[in-house]
């Protein structure tokens, strides 16, 4: 059997594409500059007729600025003072002939040349669809193409590492190295099937088998790392619960560092929920205070207790706060028993007023989790909260380097624990002596979903899934 053929998929000729398309690739209101990008064929005509350069040139140089005017060609007048950047293939983003208009960044300015240029023949961008475009051309694989939009959405250091080292194309190398030895074990194994009257070299089975094993052992690793990883991909979302009055307001504040919520000595000042992205030891934790949970005094409370207790109950982690300086009452036990089971860390708070509520009661109430005295009001015990925060929620040190290898997408994970699956069973195959077909077809298995993992035989629908999430432009 020929190994390089239909049973492997291998990367195909690059896609070429006849549209040229275009967008606004600068977010929308007033900066400094805007850009709008042309990806395609035509990108050059279609620049060639809008920009009348400020110096006589008759052409222009790839990868240059060139300084000039966008003239609108059909009234004769100038719209605006731009540079212009030609990129010609394959050198760009894209693979494909690109052209940069950096104008100034009004909206009306880059709306009007985005409007010359598509009246031109350029179509406008879908979402991701410049980086779909890298992806189809061959420049980027499919986890390099997810980066982009993770690297564009970091909020933490530690997400921006992750994201960092897989449009670098860590993951990427791996599956290429990983995809060059199962194709090798599997030429073995076929050369075998082939010619069953030749001699067995045991050798070389037992060497196959201790690598398919250490490739297994590697791929768990990849894959326990997926945990914390998505932590700090995602971030987790965590509802701040508590009676009223307890602090929970001042304890977003203080950690948001500015007067974000309302904070009044009247119990029930909080009616809606107020969400906000704070940085907790890396961790890109979405903080949500909410209305304090007690039987509600009217109608607009009412309603702000229904949606506090959905937050909490939605949340990924809860962040439970008492009152040090009064005793335990019902409303606190009935918060207790609504978020049983939740992940979460107990904040007691006003520890500089006296304490009502002895610490072995809350010890008592808590065998599981961490207790943390605190008090909002002076900035007290706020960073041991957030150390509490972070160990329980990851008990590793995450650092995505060339070395060590982050999995912090589920898509990924799935396709990893797939071929993790497909290898157990052909070391396991190798390890009984059960038939070579088995063992051939454990590891293309496994070969096609790296193939899936990497892009090249993901279907139209996982491609509009995966760029449906990026903004347009990029
Ligand atoms: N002494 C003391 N007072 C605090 C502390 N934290 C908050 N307070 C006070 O407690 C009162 C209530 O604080 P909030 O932050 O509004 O409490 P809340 O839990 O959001 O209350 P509701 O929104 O009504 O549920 C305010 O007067 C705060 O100044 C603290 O650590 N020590
Ligand atoms: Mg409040």
């Amino acid at each position: 059997m020929n190994i390089s053929s239909s049973s492997i998929s291998s990367k195909g000729p690059p896609i070429s594409q006849e549209e040229t398309i275009a967008a606004i690739s600068t977010p929308f209101g007033e900066s400094g500059i805007g850009i709008v990008r042309i990806s395609g064929p035509s990108a050059e005509s279609i620049a060639r007729k809008l920009f009348r350069p400020k110096k006589d040139q008759p052409y222009f140089i790839s990868h240059h600025f060139h300084f000039g005017e966008i003239i609108d060609n059909q009234s004769g007048n100038p719209v605006d003072e731009v540079l212009i950047v030609l990129m010609k293939s394959p050198r760009t983003y894209t693979r494909e002939d690109i052209v940069e208009i950096h104008c100034h960044g009004g909206y009306f300015i880059l709306q009007k040349v985005l409007e010359l240029v598509l009246r031109e023949g350029a179509r406008l961008a879908q979402p991701g669809e410049f980086t779909k475009r890298a992806f189809l051309g061959g420049r980027i694989d499919l986890t390099q193409a997810e980066a982009v939009i993770d690297l564009i959405r970091a909020k933490t250091q530690t997400s921006l590492e992750i994201a960092t080292q897989q449009l670098r194309g860590v993951l990427c190398g791996e599956m290429g190295e990983l995809r060059a030895r199962l194709i090798e074990s599997l030429a073995l194994i076929e050369a075998h099937i082939d010619f069953p009257e030749e001699e067995i070299e045991p050798i070389a089975f037992g060497q196959m088998k201790r690598d398919l094993g250490l490739i297994v052992h590697r791929i768990e690793e990849w894959i326990s790392s997926y945990e914390e990883g998505r932590i700090f991909r995602e971030g987790i979302s965590c509802a701040i619960a508590g009676k009223t009055n307890v602090g929970k307001s001042s304890l977003l504040n203080v950690l948001l560092k500015e007067e974000r919520a309302i904070v009044t000595p009247i119990p029930g000042t909080t009616r809606d929920v107020i969400e906000e992205i704070v940085n907790i030891h890396g961790i890109p934790v979405r903080l949500m205070d909410t209305a304090g949970l007690r039987k509600p005094a009217d109608s607009i409370e009412q309603e702000g207790v229904r949606r506090a207790k959905e937050r909490v109950a939605d949340a990924d982690f809860v962040l439970l706060m008492l009152d040090g300086s009064r005793a335990l009452d019902g409303d606190d036990r009935e918060i207790i028993e609504e978020i049983k089971g939740k992940k979460k860390v107990v904040a007691v708070n006003k520890k500089d007023l006296p304490s009502e509520i002895p610490s072995e009661e809350v010890k008592r109430l808590f065998p599981e989790d961490v207790i943390v005295p605190i008090s909002a009001l002076r900035n007290d015990g706020i960073e041991d909260l957030k150390k509490a925060i972070r160990t329980s929620l990851v008990q590793r040190e995450v650092r995505a380097t060339p070395e060590h290898l982050v999995v912090a997408n589920i898509r990924h994970k799935r396709a990893l624990t797939q071929i993790r699956d497909n290898l157990s069973n052909a070391v396991k195959g190798l390890e009984d002596k059960t038939s070579l077909e088995f063992i051939a077809f454990e590891i293309r298995s496994a070969l096609e979903a790296l193939g899936d993992l990497v892009g090249e035989t993901a279907t139209e629908e996982v491609l509009n899934r995966i760029f449906e999430k990026f903004c347009i432009g990029k």
